[in-house]
């Protein structure tokens, strides 16, 4: 049995809960992080030693950055559209996912953690304007990914790098800022608004 060691409320662990589903497979959660166990303890650190969410414990094989657990996931079973086999077509799935976990990521932490977490409680406006650049100039360079494929990121079909994408679109929408008008930004917050993992996990409010 999978154990996904981590918080619902976290984006990160959101991505491999939404994985799961895709998948199919079953898993058992424990709650670690903010507001549940503290991930600073022995125990946890021995897991994990940089103390997020979320971690995997596969047996005993134990994993933790979120991506690479999706990729993990996706791998260690049958071969599935998710994350279909050839060095190419992984290539360009995980090209996405390193560029929202490596550069889309440091755009948006400035403006979405002193909007939505009040912190720092007095934010200095230059690194906000920075920061609203940066995300919606990444944004901007998405949207330009969707309007070729016409569909998700890498082509007609959704796969890992949809569900890590597809999470931080919708945080970048929810989040209060200027957004530039992005048509292919919509089109594809629409096509995934159909699937039921994203209703769970991008949508739905979680503690
Ligand atoms: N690069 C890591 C980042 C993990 C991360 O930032 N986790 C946050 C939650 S989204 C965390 O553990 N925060 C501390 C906490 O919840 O106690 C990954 O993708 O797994």
């Amino acid at each position: 049995m999978l154990t996904i060691l981590g918080r619902t409320s976290s984006i990160n662990v959101r991505k491999v809960l939404w994985t799961c589903d895709e998948l199919a497979l079953d898993y058992r959660q424990e709650m670690w992080g903010h507001g549940f166990q503290e991930t600073h303890q022995p125990a946890f650190l021995a897991l994990n030693p940089n103390a997020q969410v979320p971690v995997l414990r596969d047996g005993e094989f134990v994993l933790w950055e979120s991506n690479t657990i999706c990729r993990y996931l996706a791998a260690a079973g049958p071969e599935t559209t998710l994350y279909p086999q050839g060095a190419r077509a992984r290539a360009e799935i995980e090209r996405w996912m390193d560029w929202q976990l490596g550069d889309m990521n440091s755009a948006w932490r400035y403006l979405f953690n002193a909007r939505m977490r009040n912190t720092p409680a007095e934010p200095d406006p230059a690194q906000l304007a920075e920061s609203e650049a940066g995300w919606n100039q990444h944004l901007t360079l998405l949207a330009s990914q969707l309007a070729q494929t016409g569909a998700y990121v890498t082509g007609g079909t959704f796969t890992l790098a949809d569900i890590v994408l597809g999470l931080s679109v919708h945080r970048w929408l929810m989040t209060p800022m200027s957004h530039p008008a992005l048509p292919a930004i919509d089109r594809y917050y629409d096509l995934l608004r159909e699937r039921p993992g994203f209703a769970r996990y991008a949508t739905q409010q979680w503690p």
